[in-house]
């Protein structure tokens, strides 16, 4: 029995890995803005793969507001709570819906999972692949959460996509890399501004998008990219962020370009 559970194992996920060395859309990070860009890049027919280096998603969902277990959005998001049959309750007073925030995580994750979004838990991105003349992003390098907390010293493998979505919240961790690794790409992190949430939810839908060829930028990313505000646990922009990158990699995938 023992070799047999060993025997599936390796072969199903070995065999997922190998089809996972090229996809058309990587997504790092599986956090709100980083599983609704997958499910409407899915939604497309796009090939896509969610890496999210802890073991479970949602990223900064289930700490609600201070630890309670709700989250608030604005009407701007109803649509997408739809698609993803959320359950919500308008309070009419405050002018805002709310939601159950383990419920948020459980269908922003099963709606990006059904729409065709393969979602890797444990993996960390450490860094990316690119090429000049053009310049841009072809990939990310991977490694295994658990190898680059042990300080081992381990070579990475890598994803090739036509499209990388920085989704990784406050930090931006792949634009801070590009900023850093790539100085020839341009790019500078200013870190996000302190709290302004009507600003906020507004501005980061509007700067949400591509970068530089190849690579893009969602939900708190795009705060710490452009300095922009925060706006704590009111939702919307992170939902309707995730969908905008999403139409916007369409975009670019299907005139076969991702040109910036
Ligand atoms: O932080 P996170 O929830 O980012 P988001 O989708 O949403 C932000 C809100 O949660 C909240 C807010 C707005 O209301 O202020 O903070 O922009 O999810 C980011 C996910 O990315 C993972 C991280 O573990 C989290 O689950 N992540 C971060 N860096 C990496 C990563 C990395 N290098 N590789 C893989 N996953």
């Amino acid at each position: 029995m023992e070799e047999r559970i060993s025997r599936t194992i390796w072969r199903y996920a070995s065999q997922e890995w190998v089809e996972l060395s090229r996809v058309d859309v990587v997504v790092v990070g599986a956090g709100p803005a980083g599983l609704t860009a997958a499910k409407y890049l899915a939604d497309r027919g796009f090939r896509v793969v969610v890496l999210e280096r802890r073991l479970s998603f949602g990223g900064g969902i289930g700490g609600g507001g201070m630890l309670l277990h709700k989250i608030v959005l604005d009407r701007s998001a109803l649509r997408i709570l739809e698609d993803f049959r959320v359950r919500f309750v308008e309070d009419p007073e405050e002018g805002l819906y709310v939601v159950d925030s383990s419920e948020l995580i459980a269908k922003l994750a099963s709606g990006a999972i059904d729409a065709g979004a393969k979602v890797l838990l444990g993996v960390q991105v450490e860094d990316v692949i690119y090429r000049e003349n053009p310049l841009r992003i072809e990939g990310v390098v991977t490694q295994w959460t658990a190898v680059a907390m042990s300080g081992l010293h381990v070579d990475p493998l890598f994803i090739v996509g036509r499209a990388v979505v920085d989704c990784t919240g406050h930090d931006a961790e792949v634009v801070r890399v590009v900023s850093r690794k790539i100085p020839q790409a341009g790019l500078q992190l200013r870190g996000e501004s302190s709290a302004y949430a009507e600003v906020s939810e507004r501005v980061v839908v509007e700067r949400t998008g591509r970068l530089i060829p190849g690579l893009y930028v969602a939900g708190m990313s795009v705060a710490s990219v452009y300095g922009l505000p925060r706006m704590g646990p009111i939702f919307s922009a992170m939902l309707l962020s995730g969908r905008r990158v999403a139409e916007v990699v369409a975009e670019d995938l299907s005139h076969g370009s991702t040109k910036g």
